[in-house]
């Protein structure tokens, strides 16, 4: 049977996997990749494909209404995978404007177009909107799993407006009648990922001996599907999903991050040729994600009973294809990660390492920060040298000289803060001790090396 098919973000990472997947697979269909082409969007994901005569490329942004109404029309469009949307959690921390624009207006407008194109006639159409788990908030370490009927609990701003953007598909099967399908995927990994998210980042970052920055303390749990396992399982959902329902799509593959990327480490040590682990020393502590969220784990149970689906590759096996596609195509990350993204990097900034209480760190280094946090003048040269953003990554000789000399240099202010590091035993809790101090008393009240000599 013949159809055609919109589908929505399909420059992006895992748009640009369902738009080949479609125009391999079904050679009577035509595919209608529409596309904003934002930073995100790269129609270099799409070379092999571009020339294939069921193939179409529209630049649109989907907040446009009018532009999508005449889309829909030009190509008669029956059938729409709704993936295009702002992705990345860290950017809707920054801008949670555009996130609200593009997936919960941008939805909107395309529903609305497909609603007014097919006037009703419902026989044959389908709107296909991509979630994410992200949804359903945070899991706790305790094995249990997002299903189906999880209640929705946004924490970002992105998760936040895709919630919404799920709320307004479900409204219009429910308002309309329009034939609707949702479904809520895990995180997804392999090529054509832009590299601010984890998997690409990091083996970009290996490659070129550039810190790899661990949000928190790299506990956080993720359940992790190989892009193209997530493409086939689209293709079943949109042929053969219950029309009005949702299903889940995961892994069932958790893994916490620090040991994803020790994973990630020896695989891309390994590849080129290091010895495997030698790039760890990389590995850089730095503020948490505001609002976290701790453990993501989804029950696909439904999508294989009902469908028959599964992820069909090994974990290890994904990472190996994952990793040499991106050493294999430097020539694609140099590409993406010139102009924009160098752009939104300054912006941003880069993450602040902070002190970890459970790294090499020792006692006197410990006191040295607690000293720069409670305004002692330090003499050179280690007032010159750091300051409270001292971190234990920075080289373990320094943090060793500093750590004996800052100890003799700061007995006088042991006795002050020893209730407080001994009795918690933390270094954190110490810091935090000392910064409460610090707003108490603002002003420097000694010279540490006054004191010591
Ligand atoms: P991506 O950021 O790589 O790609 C998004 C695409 O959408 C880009 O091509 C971009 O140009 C396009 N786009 C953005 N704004 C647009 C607009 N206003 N108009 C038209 N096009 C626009 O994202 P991705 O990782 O491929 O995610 C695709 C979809 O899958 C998203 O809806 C996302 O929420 C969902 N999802 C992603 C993951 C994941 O792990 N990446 C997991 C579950 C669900
Ligand atoms: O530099 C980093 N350091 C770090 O520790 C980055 C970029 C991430 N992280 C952590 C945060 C997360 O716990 O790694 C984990 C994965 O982060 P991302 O790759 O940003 O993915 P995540 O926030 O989990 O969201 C992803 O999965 C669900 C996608 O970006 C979403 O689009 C999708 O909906």
């Amino acid at each position: 049977m013949s159809r055609n098919i919109l589908i929505t973000g399909g420059a992006g990472f895992i748009g640009s996997h369902v738009v080949r997947l479609f125009v391999t697979k079904y050679p009577d269909y035509r595919i209608v990749n529409l596309d904003k082409l934002t930073y995100a969007g790269n129609l270099a994901n799409l070379k092999d494909i571009e020339q294939a005569e069921n193939y179409s490329f529209e630049r649109c942004d989907i907040c446009d209404y009018e532009q999508v109404l005449a889309i829909f029309r030009k190509y008669r469009i029956d059938g729409v995978i709704h993936l295009a949307a702002e992705s990345h959690v860290d950017r809707s921390i920054k801008d949670p404007f555009t996130f609200a624009r593009t997936n919960v207006m941008g939805t909107l407008s395309l529903l609305q177009a497909a609603r007014v194109c097919w006037d009703g006639d419902w026989a044959g159409k389908l709107f296909y909107h991509i979630s994410t788990d992200e949804v359903y908030g945070a899991l706790q370490f305790d094995g249990t799993l997002f299903t189906e009927t999880t209640k929705y609990d946004p924490h970002s701003p992105y998760s936040a407006s895709k919630a919404s953007s799920d709320h307004f598909v479900r409204a219009f099967h429910d308002t309309y009648g329009m034939p609707t399908l949702v479904t809520n995927c895990s995180n997804n990994y392999g090529p054509y990922q832009f590299p601010e998210k984890l998997i690409p980042l990091f083996i970009n970052n290996i490659r070129h001996g550039k810190p790899l920055p661990v949000y928190g303390r790299g506990e956080n749990v993720r359940d992790w599907l190989y892009v193209v396992d997530h493409a086939r399982a689209i293709d079943t959902i949109f042929h053969r999903g219950k029309v009005g329902d949702t299903y889940n799509i995961g892994g069932f593959n958790e893994w916490r991050n620090i040991d994803l990327i020790r994973v990630v480490i020896r695989t891309v040590d390994r590849l080129l040729g290091r010895s495997e682990g030698a790039s760890e020393h990389l590995i850089t502590y730095v503020t948490d994600r505001a609002g976290h969220d701790l453990r993501y784990a989804i029950d696909s149970r439904k999508l294989k009973d009902e469908l028959g689906w599964e992820p069909s590759l090994q974990f290890e096996e994904g990472i190996e294809k994952t990793v040499r596609w991106y050493l294999d195509n430097q020539e694609w990350m140099d590409n993406i990660t010139s102009g924009e993204y160098k752009k939104y990097l300054q912006i941003v900034g880069q993450p602040r390492p902070v002190v970890r209480g459970d790294c090499d760190f020792s006692f006197g280094s410990s006191l040295f920060v607690l000293a720069v946090l409670r305004g002692y003048v330090l003499p050179p040269p280690l007032g010159e040298k750091a300051g409270p953003d001292f971190c234990c990554g920075c080289g373990a000789s320094f943090c060793r000289t500093v750590a004996v000399r800052t100890a003799v240099v700061l007995q006088g202010i042991l006795s002050e803060c020893f209730s407080a590091f001994l009795s918690r035993r933390c270094f954190e809790a110490a810091v935090r001790h000392a910064v409460r101090c610090r707003q108490a008393s603002p002003t420097p009240r000694r010279s540490a090396a006054r004191r010591s000599s």
